[in-house]
């Protein structure tokens, strides 16, 4: 075992709490949705109970209409801010009786049952696993389908810019434009953990907490949500993750038998892959933007999600070429590759902030996707590259949360942004490493 490999098995054993992973210590104290499921692949090469544990956890946050809620307390923690007093999810009559939010994160569990199954080499008693939740995993798309879709189109929406996963890209300035909002008293702990400077403004955070407050106000009730809510966007992620979960659930599905849900998944996704490549790619840019359902309009700006669409396999070939070509002498990579991959946030942009947050720094789990995405599309000396980007940076500064692209900037650096010990920077290098070893 090399040493970057032990130092991440040790930072997912710190982390672990006895049935999950908390994300980082003080800044993240609770079970988040998709670092849950980074970070099982993660424990599935260090232990395979730890993965299911971890899956098991999180499914006891969800509700009963299928919906899969961003955080699930499980704990009592007064290191974040807004905990489970401020979401109120029992507001709800879907809610369960373990404290959750009542927003959700990128729906990334289909796919890392077949990650995990596969990198355990098809291992019986982890499809026995598979078997065991696929019913719980199915009702989460199922609820996205049926209830985050208002024109039945095959695209999901996001409510909550937090849903995103990409909490304060600058794609979301151009919402935050249309609608005021009162000021909030924020009793943040962020800011006092970690450079207040590498996080959203409090500007910002009285938006993120002023959705929370109309939410409840309509008891997260989604008819409402979807009528009212100013911040209703279809997000490439956010159906990035969906339509990769639906492809894994499929081939699943199939090997379990499960013949009526893979049915209806194969219907939910060709649907989607079409409308996905028709209203989401933009060819002046040469690349997948976002949709303000609210505004009607396309808000054209490329973040490292508008690569995630390979990971799940949706551009056509010229579309796919579009994207490579960014990352290969492009505007990400710059022509000279003086930019490590991949930036959080278009770095030819004025609003690109290198330093601050999902507004330009790299971010491991992103890497990772588009590292699997150019796989997926056969482009491997660029997804060599980015790869070695990626464990250069681990090694150098260890597991932080987010890091540097600038490679000149990174000469003069000795640590990353934000938290450090980072589950998913952790658990994800696990991953990247399988094939070196
Ligand atoms: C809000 C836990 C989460 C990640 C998100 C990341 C950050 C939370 C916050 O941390 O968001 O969910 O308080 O800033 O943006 O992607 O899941 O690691």
């Amino acid at each position: 075992m090399n040493q970057l490999k032990k130092t991440a098995a040790a930072v997912l054993e710190a982390n672990w709490q006895q049935g999950f992973t908390i994300p980082c210590q003080g800044l993240y104290p609770f079970q988040w949705n998709w670092d849950s499921g980074f970070i099982a692949l993660g424990w599935a090469y260090l232990n395979a109970e730890r993965a299911k544990e971890e899956i098991r956890s999180l499914l006891k946050g969800q509700w009963s209409n299928g919906f899969l809620p961003h955080i699930v307390f499980h704990n009592p923690s007064d290191s974040y801010y807004p905990g489970p007093e401020v979401h109120a999810a029992e507001l709800s009559p879907h809610s369960p009786e373990v404290p959750t939010s009542g927003i959700t994160q990128p729906p990334v569990l289909g796919f890392i049952l077949e990650y995990i199954f596969n990198r355990l080499d098809k291992d019986q008693a982890f499809l026995d696993f598979i078997d065991e939740v696929f019913d719980d995993v199915y009702a989460n798309h199922s609820y996205f389908y049926k209830h985050r879709d208002p024109q039945q189109e095959g695209l999901v929406y996001i409510c909550h810019n937090w849903e995103a996963g990409t909490d304060n890209t600058p794609v979301w300035d151009f919402i935050w434009n249309t609608f005021e909002v009162p000021e909030y008293d924020l009793p943040r702990k962020d800011t006092s953990l970690i450079d207040a400077s590498h996080r959203p403004t409090n500007a910002e955070y009285c938006y993120y907490i002023h959705l929370i407050e109309l939410f409840k106000q309509w008891n997260y009730d989604d008819a409402a949500i979807a009528e009212h809510s100013p911040f209703l966007v279809q997000d490439p992620l956010f159906n990035s993750m969906l339509i990769a979960s639906n492809n894994s659930l499929i081939r699943l599905g199939t090997l379990l038998g499960k013949t009526e849900q893979v049915s209806q998944l194969n219907i939910w996704n060709e649907k989607a892959k079409a409308r996905f490549n028709e209203k989401l790619f933009d060819p002046q840019l040469g690349g997948y933007v976002y949709y303000d359902l609210r505004g009607e309009r396309l808000l054209s700006h490329l973040s490292s999600s508008s690569f995630t669409a390979l990971f799940a396999e949706i551009p056509q070939p010229e579309m796919a070429d579009a994207l490579v070509g960014h990352l290969n002498g492009g505007r990400f990579s710059g022509a000279q590759y003086e930019r490590l991959l991949c930036a959080s946030f278009d770095p030819t942009s004025v609003l690109f902030n290198s330093q601050k947050y999902w507004r330009g720094p790299i971010w491991i789990n992103l890497n990772w996707l588009i590292y699997e995405g150019l796989l997926n599309y056969g482009e491997t000396e660029l997804a060599q590259r980015l790869k070695t980007d990626t464990l250069a940076l681990l090694d150098k500064y260890g597991f932080y949360e987010y890091f540097e692209c600038d490679r000149e900037k990174n000469e003069a650096l000795s640590q990353g942004y934000g938290g450090n010990n980072f589950s998913w920077s952790a658990a994800l290098c696990l991953d990247l490493l399988k094939s070196n070893q």
